[in-house]
């Protein structure tokens, strides 16, 4: 029986182990998923609407997919994300790739915009970060 508790307790210290690796990984930002689809629309996950919510000053690190778009550009290029007020402006091939970064300190609504022509939707490619 006391054997059986020590293995338990070895079983949980290991949970406790993966448990604190987990974090170390999130130490980048939180993560947020966020799709730019083929028609001209950011999708943010858990979100109806496509406003990223963040603390001031937070560290974000974005799952960002891209999905082919209508005019890619010479270079692959399908989207832009790019917002100004942070100084960021990604190009985004097709597939999923990492982008870190920290929500501005200042509450606010900040855009994040399409800046390559993607085709249907695209005048209307926007996004928002909302810090509050
Ligand atoms: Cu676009």
């Amino acid at each position: 029986m006391h054997f059986v508790a020590q293995r338990a307790l070895k079983f949980l210290a290991l949970l406790a182990a993966l448990a604190a690796g987990a974090a170390a990984a999130s130490a980048q930002g939180r993560l947020v998923k966020v799709t730019a689809g083929s028609d001209g629309k950011f999708v943010v996950a858990g979100q109806r609407k496509p406003v990223i919510v963040a603390k001031p000053g937070e560290s974000l690190l974005l799952l960002m997919t891209s999905k082919a778009s209508d005019t890619p550009q010479a270079d692959g290029t399908v989207h832009t994300f790019t917002a100004p007020a942070m100084g960021l402006d990604v190009r985004l091939k097709e597939g999923t790739r990492k982008i870190a970064f920290k929500a501005p300190k200042k509450p606010g609504m900040y855009a994040i915009v399409c800046l390559t022509p993607c085709g249907k939707g695209h005048d209307s490619m926007v996004m928002k970060l909302h810090v509050k």
